[in-house]
């Protein structure tokens, strides 16, 4: 039920809604990281093989690292993904139709979304997903100012986990998810079918335009996590300083290395960060011994083929209705329909 109000007192229960005095923006906050990050953090560094979610690279210095690491040469998927929806952007505004809602995970900068904006005709609204809060609250200022007739609706939410969508106050025809970046690609496999599935339930009826970055030369895929200005590297570690200044630890960030690498076997690209000593790190009261070459899995990124995605995207329910990717193949935007 699209536009049925039903769950807005079940949200408004569940999340904190601040309202802004100058503007009409509400944010609808379920504060993702309040409650997680010092359990995560403890138990992954406490597990035989040491491993840290990715999610939480996005903090406010995170998540402008991250915007820097899509402006390097190196970094091919952010600029090719951009080009193919250039290029592409009338067909798949035709395939998403008029007055539809648009459901973004993990908005971010919000780059690529204007160019639907700017396309789609009588939107009935544009629901931003994000975990860091402060990226998300200062992308939605600037798009308020240029789309003063869109009804934006933010959410700051994990959506791998448990969350309420809002409702527009404009008629909707189907909802639609954009998912761009291949942020899929961090998921392993069941945990993306499940994300999958989330979305077609959310969705029904309409779809999802996702970004899927495919299998290439591994040579490619090694410089754009290993770029030679350190971006990437710095991104990583500054997982570390996060701990550091949140959870009152002491990494030391000059005994931790970056190392990035394609493992083709599994089809994704790990991030690691390598203790370069034998070293005893404290978290608040706990401690955490790393052996010198011992490492923590910090990030997978999956690399798809354009048929192994198809098989995943049935498997969670949807149907491919197009695939555009550039001339060389790198990367690929899709659009899966969900009856
Ligand atoms: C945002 C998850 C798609 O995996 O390529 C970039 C994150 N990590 N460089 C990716 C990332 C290192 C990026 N995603």
């Amino acid at each position: 039920m699209p536009n049925g109000n039903s769950w807005v007192s079940d949200l408004q229960r569940r999340c904190d809604i601040h309202q802004h005095k100058q503007s009409q923006l509400k944010l609808y906050d379920f504060e993702p990281q309040r409650h997680t990050f010092r359990d995560e953090v403890l138990q992954g560094l406490q597990d035989a093989r040491k491993e840290l979610p990715s999610k939480y690279f996005y903090d406010d210095t995170g998540s402008c690292l991250f915007e820097q690491i899509c402006a390097l040469d190196e970094y091919y998927p952010t600029r090719t993904e951009l080009s193919i929806m250039r290029e592409q952007i009338s067909d798949m505004v035709d395939l998403l139709g008029p007055n539809c809602l648009l459901i973004e995970y993990g908005s971010g900068s919000s780059t690529k979304t204007r160019m639907l904006l700017d396309a789609l005709q009588d939107q009935a609204g544009y629901v931003p997903i994000d975990i860091a809060k402060e990226q998300l609250l200062r992308s939605v200022a600037a798009l308020t100012a240029l789309y003063p007739a869109l009804e934006v609706l933010p959410v700051c939410a994990d959506y791998t986990g448990d969350f309420a969508l809002p409702s527009p106050t404009k008629f909707v025809s189907r909802r639609v998810a954009y998912f761009p970046g291949s942020t899929i690609g961090n998921l392993d496999r069941e945990p993306a079918k499940r994300l999958l599935q989330q979305i077609a339930k959310v969705c029904v009826g309409g779809g999802l335009l996702i970004g899927v970055d495919l299998k290439k030369d591994c040579n490619i895929l090694h410089r754009a996590y290993n770029d030679s200005q350190g971006v990437t590297a710095r991104f990583n570690l500054h997982l570390l300083k996060r701990i550091n200044q949140e959870l009152d630890a002491n990494f030391q960030l000059d005994q931790f290395g970056h190392y990035a690498f394609y493992n083709p076997r599994q089809s994704r690209i790990e991030m690691h960060l390598v203790s370069l000593s034998d070293q005893v790190v404290c978290i608040g009261n706990v401690e955490i011994a790393f052996k010198l070459g011992e490492s923590i899995w910090t990030e997978s990124s999956y690399k798809y083929t354009v048929e192994e995605f198809a098989r995943l995207a049935r498997a969670a329910g949807f149907t491919v209705e197009r695939v555009w990717t550039d001339a060389q193949q790198l990367f690929s935007v899709q659009y899966l329909s969900v009856v």
